[in-house]
């Protein structure tokens, strides 16, 4: 995950200072060399530390900290403001206000008439995959999308385009023997015609700024007058991508940034750089390569994820997005009465997978540093289905019958080991166990995570 190696070395900055109960200026300089380190570690552009690590001096340096009762978290806080406005906090708060009123997305400046949002970027960057994210996002918020091809040039670019929208059910429009102006041309008369309000143009990569295709981009900005140019940004590029959003946000003038690839190995310098070298809003982060995969930037949520404090927000987003509240509350209830059994057990398992990848799912808990190395592997939910599966429909409803004899055919019929039944038997009990104490108000969520990540 991005932003580990920094949320480990902040936490330990933090835990040092919290030993020491009151603080010294001294103290203070001694974190602040450590945190800039950690930033510069994190390939955060350097004179963005600089000024970062100042700020925070400056302020935690003044009385108030000498004074405060707990010294150490007050310097957690001011970092944590420090951070979000870094991200761009009070920015994003600002476009919020504006466009909060139309299409459900605070992040885009849209208006009831057609919009146009043009991504451009370096080439595999991200941009075919985020357009198609982009378009399903504004889809589920009761738009009328139409994706455009204008990528010409890349063999397959627009088969690519065409395979996406056909899986996420958005209309793309693309045209032979045209070049991309005339295509954007085209596809807004297209898309008057046909009631979409929302018109994403995915235009052709270049391998470096490119003054041919930077005309080209100009062209269609010019033709086009989208409302959003988002320039896609790979994560994993690191500092050179300032210099090229630079490059872009001069000719075009863009309108904010979409981060991809954030699940990768990227130390996720350049989220914390953008905003201050170039002026412009992260609005996406790209996490993966399914279409599901696109979440909007809150920079207070990140700021909280880098703080190691989780971004439990976002997956409770996650979760509504993607979990059938009826199913939910029946789980829920069964809990509550105690009926859980292995049909309901079944029905979890299926309700957790649609939040995707279980590491995913962890590092967004408080604390989801000292996690990483918990072994979660994804295969054990469909090992252990397996093993339900194979239980007659009597057993899961009633798993106190389950003899030893039972334990052997459901062994067999799953192609699984006596001992693995036993295991999955023996977790089902202590979650049981857990579920009464969580009824009884004892423990939580993290509680009930922690359990489900032992399936192995
Ligand atoms: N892990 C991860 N992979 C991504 C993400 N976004 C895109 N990719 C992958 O990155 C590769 C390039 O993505 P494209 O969308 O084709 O990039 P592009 O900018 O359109 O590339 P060109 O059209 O060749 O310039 C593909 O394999 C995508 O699946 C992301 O957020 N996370
Ligand atoms: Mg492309």
């Amino acid at each position: 995950m991005a932003f580990e190696n920094l949320t480990e070395k902040l936490s330990s900055v933090f835990k040092k200072l919290g030993i020491k109960g009151k603080l010294s200026e001294n103290d203070v300089k001694s974190a602040m060399r450590e945190i800039r380190i950690a930033f510069l570690e994190a390939d955060v552009n350097y004179s963005v530390v600089k000024k970062f690590t100042e700020k925070i001096s400056e302020r935690a340096i003044g009385t108030d900290i000498m004074k405060s009762l707990n010294p150490a978290q007050m310097v957690v806080k001011i970092v944590n403001e420090e951070l979000i406005a870094l991200l761009g906090g009070s920015q994003q708060t600002d476009n919020e206000k504006i466009t909060a009123k139309f299409s459900g997305s605070n992040f885009l400046k849209l208006s009831s008439d057609i919009n146009i949002i043009m991504l451009c970027g370096l080439q595999g960057a991200g941009k075919t995959t985020q357009a198609a994210k982009l378009g399903l996002y504004l889809k589920n918020k009761s738009n009328t999308v139409l994706l455009v091809a204008c990528d010409i040039y890349r063999p397959a670019a627009v088969e690519q385009l065409k395979i996406l929208g056909n899986n996420i059910g958005v209309k793309v429009f693309y045209e032979e023997n045209a070049t991309p102006v005339e295509i954007t041309r085209n596809a807004i008369s297209f898309a008057k015609d046909n009631g979409c309000n929302i018109v994403i143009l995915d235009t052709a990569g270049r391998l470096h700024i490119d003054e041919a295709l930077m005309q080209e981009l100009e062209n269609i900005k010019n033709l086009a007058n989208p409302s959003e140019i988002l320039l896609t940004i790979d994560a994993m590029v690191g500092q050179d991508s300032v210099n090229i959003a630079q490059a872009f946000n001069n000719r075009l003038s863009i309108t904010g940034v979409v981060l991809t690839k954030f699940d990768g190995d990227a130390r996720g310098g350049v989220a914390l750089s953008v905003l201050y070298t170039i002026g412009k809003p992260i609005k996406f982060v790209g996490t993966g390569e399914k279409m599901g995969d696109l979440e909007p930037f809150y920079p207070d949520r990140i700021a909280s994820r880098i703080l190691g404090m989780g971004d439990v927000l976002s997956l409770i987003e996650t979760a509504q997005a993607n979990i059938n509240e009826k199913d939910a509350e029946k789980v829920a209830k069964k809990f509550m009465e105690n009926k859980f059994d292995f049909e309901d057990f079944l029905n979890l398992f299926t309700q957790i997978k649609k939040l995707g990848p279980m590491k995913k799912i962890l590092e967004k808990m408080p604390g989801a540093s000292n996690l990483k190395n918990l072994n979660v592997d994804d295969k054990m939910l469909d090992k252990n289905e397996a093993i339900i599966f194979s239980m007659t429909p009597k057993e899961r409803r009633n798993p106190e019958i389950i003899s030893r004899d039972r334990i052997s055919r459901i062994a067999n019929g799953s192609g699984r080991k006596a001992q693995d039944v036993n295991d999955l038997i023996k977790r089902f009990n202590e979650m049981r166990k857990l579920m009464k104490q969580f009824r009884n108000g004892k423990g939580g969520i993290f509680e009930k995570m922690k359990m489900f990540s032992k399936f192995k």
